[in-house]
């Protein structure tokens, strides 16, 4: 089966393809389908924004395509920045990583270790161009640290320590940044569910 992976965001393909390596579907991205329209990520759930960029993708290509809506909750910011984590310091569709983070780093100044728990969200969406969608959560639990360490990964990771680890996502290897991550789990999850179909 050939899968269309609807993401722009270079990162999350490479995360998204080296995990699915494994799994008995050919991955097409929107580099073979240039002209794919943009989605507005209008909707306020991880959920909603997921299976409107999985749909759209799919309607478009007429085959089953995979979207990735993800982000970072933070407690102490009453889960903010959420389904808005990519535009958090701009108001740019996309938003630029670091900016993003310094800004979340700004924001905590005053909050003490105790008090910045966080934790990162992905909701993969499946959909095929008949309707039928299937969704897939992953979660991460850490805290935020006070300055950031790491230069890997992208995002938040260079602020996000993982429960259990002193160091940061930005500071591990991609096998255990993905191990751990919300998107891994995720992943896990639509690995069981395609392979179910080729036992
Ligand atoms: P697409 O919509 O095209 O997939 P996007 O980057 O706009 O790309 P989202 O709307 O889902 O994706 O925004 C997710 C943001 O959450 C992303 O830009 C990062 O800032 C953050 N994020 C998600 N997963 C992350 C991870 O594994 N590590 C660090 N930050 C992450």
């Amino acid at each position: 089966m050939e899968i269309v992976l609807a993401t722009r965001n270079k990162k999350k393909v490479e995360e998204i393809r080296r995990i699915t390596t494994d799994l008995p579907v050919t991955v097409l991205s929107l580099d073979d389908f240039p002209a794919c329209p943009v989605t507005v990520e209008d909707r306020d759930t991880f959920e909603g924004n997921a299976v409107k960029k999985a749909f759209e993708a799919a309607l478009y290509t007429g085959k089953p395509a995979l979207a990735d809506d993800s982000g970072l909750e933070v407690d102490a910011l009453g889960g903010a920045p959420g389904v808005y984590s990519a535009r958090y310091a701009t108001d740019a569709e996309s938003g630029n990583d670091p900016k993003n983070y310094i800004k979340l780093l700004k924001d905590l100044i005053n909050i003490p270790p105790q008090e910045r728990g966080a934790r990162f969200v992905c909701c993969l969406a499946l959909a095929y161009p008949d309707g039928r969608t299937k969704t897939f959560f992953g979660y991460a639990k850490g805290h935020i640290g006070r300055e950031s360490r790491g230069k890997k990964g992208f995002g938040y990771d260079p602020v996000f320590y993982p429960e259990g680890f002193d160091r940061t996502f930005a500071e591990m290897t991609a096998d255990e940044k993905d191990a751990l991550s919300h998107r891994g789990k995720a992943l896990e999850k639509l690995a069981e569910f395609l392979h179910s179909f080729s036992r």
